[in-house]
């Protein structure tokens, strides 16, 4: 082990002959660099030792592809599960820094748009934990998720320049570089196809190891940068073409400059495809190369290889292992697909069918005619054998066709990623089950046991250990801190949960969070918040179905009561909001702006300010729920019912304590049933009420207005701009919008909403009541580990088992 002197060393030597300088001029950055260098040599010697021992039990290995990773910052989160965090703390001290301002300093990369990402990052880390030989495989993106300010209360995007400063954690493999080819076409003049006249890209790979607790095992996530190959198009440049030489140059360096900044809508582009496939085609090559050397390996790929397709951004690699297999090595399209069957896994993310990913037929053939040529191959098998199934039924074949024929001819993804893949799963109980009821109920007729369920999960240790070490201190000195790997073991809290000094504690410390977040906040956006009040949360991607817009609805129906009516609130609250809007989502930005405004005018109000207060925390990311969530009361979870997929952040807040006003949506569901009713806030319609209004035709959101004062008094006000005075009508859209259709059932639910808001706030005054439940929330969050979530992966579909300890 590492010892607080060899650190000291380590970290002086880097500061001398790789940055160049003596101690004394260091400037933060570089204080971050030197002793990121210094804690990464013990992140590398791990690295290799796991690789090589994984390598010598030559089991299976699982492949986990995904567009986005919201890894968080990497130097406390590295220290913490190498057991190195106070010996780093000590070795700083003796050089007059500080651990907690230099890691401040580290960029938080931001390689993802919200929960899809995250979830990536959690699984990695928990697999590394279990010892699991789990790999992720993503771009290394010039610009991640878009950096949000506001001006005037509106969103601004800015782009996120996190590799600016060069970054110490990915370890750079450019031996490992692959080629991608593009475009081109298909020849088929010798019978079998080939793909001739293409273009090339290369993918050269960094690694970013990821620590597993303990220690014991570090894996990593190989991130793919789009380069051109050093000869690309010599031919233009030999017949003078010097400008047209270079913009190829420009053209396949695009590739991975910056992530789709979306978490819904597909985008359609040609580069978002070209970004898919260039990730796919790196990975494959990839794996291949590790794990077969003959054609017998490729046979019995199943056995050494498991690759899980985050959603279907990654679908492709389907076509492309079929393609490498049949036109690479000689096996039959027949043994090919069944080779694909025995590897690939899909997980669904969203129900959506908007959301669902499909390509022009025109434009794959463009990009990639010779995967769209093995799509309809696999189209065809497929079909023949739903034929054998439902025979004549060409209405059923229709829908469960890869391509989409009405209009213009599509391939659907999710199809592809279906028919490509032993097993789909959703990623919650709800999720999984809707997804077979409603999205693609033909398939789920055609193969019963290919679907499932696999309830998604946090890890621990940046959300508990990282994010909140008093209250992990505050459970292991009761429990131990076995809970860190056996999350289960949260429950023996449970026994402490009416203890009193227990409680004044882990009320110390919220107060303390809230103090600090205090801090944070009035530095972002001037505003002062008093930690006395009830911090009421609502962070997540800005979204219809999330519905930020009914808690702007019941915030306004609060200062009314209190300004109009004289009736100040039950208990003052502090409205915290946080999260993106993508760019180009109408509604969602004009919810931000609605929000702001009303901190503004809220704010400001002398009679107002002492009972609620309002703020848009902007730029919401993972370093900063790692500062929100442990000083959260009461998390909102408040998604129309059957649209949240699972939710995550869910779960974080209820490791952290927070009580949780939720609807019967995604893991919600879960959470109560481990909580109880009593412990949970649960209201509004459920999903199958839901179904039945939106068949009933004769929803009118309009009448809300007649049978409730309240909802009218509220809506009123937005309509009389009592929030855009210097604006007038600005948010008119927002209402109309909700008066005319309200999608996404916020009118329906406001009543009750409201009302269990009330209640919360009568029983935040019973403080006892309120600090056991907040407990059991921690005791009855073991659950919602990634640790649970990549087991049940592991042993249901990757069928993989961690090697032998050495
Ligand atoms: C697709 C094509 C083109 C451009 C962008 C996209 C795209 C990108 C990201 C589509 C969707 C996403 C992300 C979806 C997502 O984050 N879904 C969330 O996944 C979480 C983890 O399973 C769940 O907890 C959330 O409920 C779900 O909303």
């Amino acid at each position: 082990m590492l010892t607080r002197d060899e650190l000291k060393q380590s970290i002086l030597r880097y500061t001398r002959y790789t940055l160049g300088i003596d101690l004394s001029a260091l400037t933060p950055r570089e204080q971050f660099l030197a002793v990121s260098l210094a804690v990464r040599e013990s992140v590398i010697d791990r690295l290799i030792a796991t690789r090589n021992r994984n390598r010598q039990a030559n089991g299976k290995h699982v492949y986990y592809l995904s567009m986005e990773y919201l890894a968080g910052r990497a130097l406390t989160a590295n220290l913490l599960n190498l057991g190195l965090l106070e010996v780093c703390r000590d070795a700083l001290s003796d050089l007059g820094m500080e651990l907690e301002s230099v890691a401040a300093i580290e960029p938080d990369p931001a390689l993802g748009n919200g929960g899809l990402g995250r979830l990536a990052a959690c699984l990695l880390e928990s697999m590394a934990t279990l010892d699991l030989p789990g790999y992720g495989y993503g771009i290394n993106f010039e610009f991640g998720l878009f950096r949000q300010r506001f001006k005037d209360g509106y969103q601004q995007e800015q782009p996120d320049v996190w590799r600016s400063l060069g970054t110490p954690w990915l370890i750079l493999r450019p031996e490992f570089a692959r080629s991608v080819s593009l475009y081109g076409k298909l020849d088929m003049s010798s019978g079998t196809p080939r793909w001739v006249d293409t273009k090339t890209v290369v993918g050269v790979p960094a690694d970013l190891p990821i620590v597993g607790y303990g220690g014991n095992s570090v894996n990593s996530v190989r991130l793919y940068a789009a380069r051109s190959p050093g000869e690309i198009d010599i031919e233009s440049f030999n017949k003078g073409d010097y400008l047209k030489a270079l913009k190829a140059n420009i053209l396949s360096e695009r590739i991975s400059k910056v992530l789709y900044p979306a978490d819904d809508v597909p985008a359609g582009r040609e580069l978002r495809l070209v970004q898919e496939y260039f990730l796919v085609a790196c990975a494959l090559r990839d794996i291949l190369e590790r794990h077969a050397h003959n054609v017998e390996d490729l046979r019995n790929l199943g056995t050494k290889v498991a690759i899980q397709l985050n959603d279907t951004h990654p679908a492709l690699a389907i076509a492309e292992l079929i393609r490498l297999l049949v036109d690479e090595h000689g096996i039959s399209f027949a043994d090919a697909l069944a080779i694909s069957r025995s590897v690939f896994a899909y997980t669904n993310h969203t129900l959506l069918p908007e959301a669902q990913e499909t390509w022009t037929v025109g434009l794959l053939e463009y990009v990639l005619p010779r995967h769209l040529k093995i799509i309809y191959d696999i189209n065809e098998a497929f079909l023949a054998e739903v034929e054998r199934a439902w025979p004549n039924d060409s209405e059923r074949r229709r829908r469960l066709s890869l391509v989409e024929e009405n209009g213009e001819r599509r391939v659907r993804m999710m199809h592809l990623a279906i028919v490509g893949s032993h097993c789909v799963n959703g990623v919650s109980r709800l999720h999984g089950n809707l997804l077979k009821r409603r999205l693609v109920p033909d398939f789920a007729a055609l193969w019963p046991g290919k679907f499932t369920s696999m309830t998604n999960g946090v890890t621990q240790r940046r959300w508990m250990l990282a994010a909140n070490p008093d209250l992990s201190r505050l459970i292991s000195s009761r429990i131990g801190d076995r809970w860190l790997v056996d999350a289960s073991e949260l429950r023996s809290i449970e026994r402490y949960a009416d203890d009193e000094t227990l409680q004044h504690d882990f009320a110390a410390q919220r107060k303390h969070h809230k103090i600090r977040l205090a801090g944070i906040v009035t530095d972002l956006t001037g505003y002062a918040l008093d930690p006395e009040t009830l911090f009421d949360v609502h962070v997540k991607r800005i979204h219809e179905y999330k519905r930020q817009l009914m808690n702007a609805l019941r915030i306004v129906h609060e200062w009314l009561e209190l300004v109009d009516d004289g009736k100040p609130p039950v208990a003052p609250r502090t409205y915290l909001f946080g999260g993106k809007a993508a760019p180009g989502y109408f509604m969602a930005k004009l919810v931000i702006k609605l929000i702001n405004e009303i901190a503004r005018v809220v704010n400001s109000h002398a009679k107002t300010a002492d009972f609620l207060r309002v703020v848009f925390v902007p730029d919401y990311r993972v370093s900063l729920a790692e500062r929100i969530i442990p000083a959260a009361d009461l998390s909102e979870q408040i998604s129309t019912a059957g649209m949240e997929a699972s939710g995550t952040g869910n779960m974080k807040f209820m490791m952290n304590g927070a009580l949780t006003v939720g609807t019967y949506d995604g893991a919600n569901i879960e959470m109560l049933e481990e909580l109880g009713e009593e412990n949970f806030y649960r209201f509004g319609q459920n999903e199958e009420e839901l179904v039945r209004l939106r068949k009933d035709s004769a929803y009118r959101p309009r009448q809300w207005l007649e049978t409730d004062p309240r909802i009218k008094r509220v809506i009123d006000a937005i309509l009389g701009d009592r929030f855009s005075e210097n604006e007038k009508g600005v948010f008119k859209p927002l209402i109309d919008s909700l008066l005319d259709h309200d999608h996404f059932f916020v009118l329906t639910d406001l009543g009750a909403y409201l009302d269990i808001q009330k209640r919360i706030s009568e029983d935040f005054k019973d403080t006892k009541r309120w600090w056991r439940r907040s407990l059991l929330n921690v005791a009855r969050s073991g659950h919602f580990s990634s640790d649970r979530t990549v087991r049940e992966y592991a042993s249901a579909i990757w069928k993989v088992e961690p090697p032998p300890r050495s």
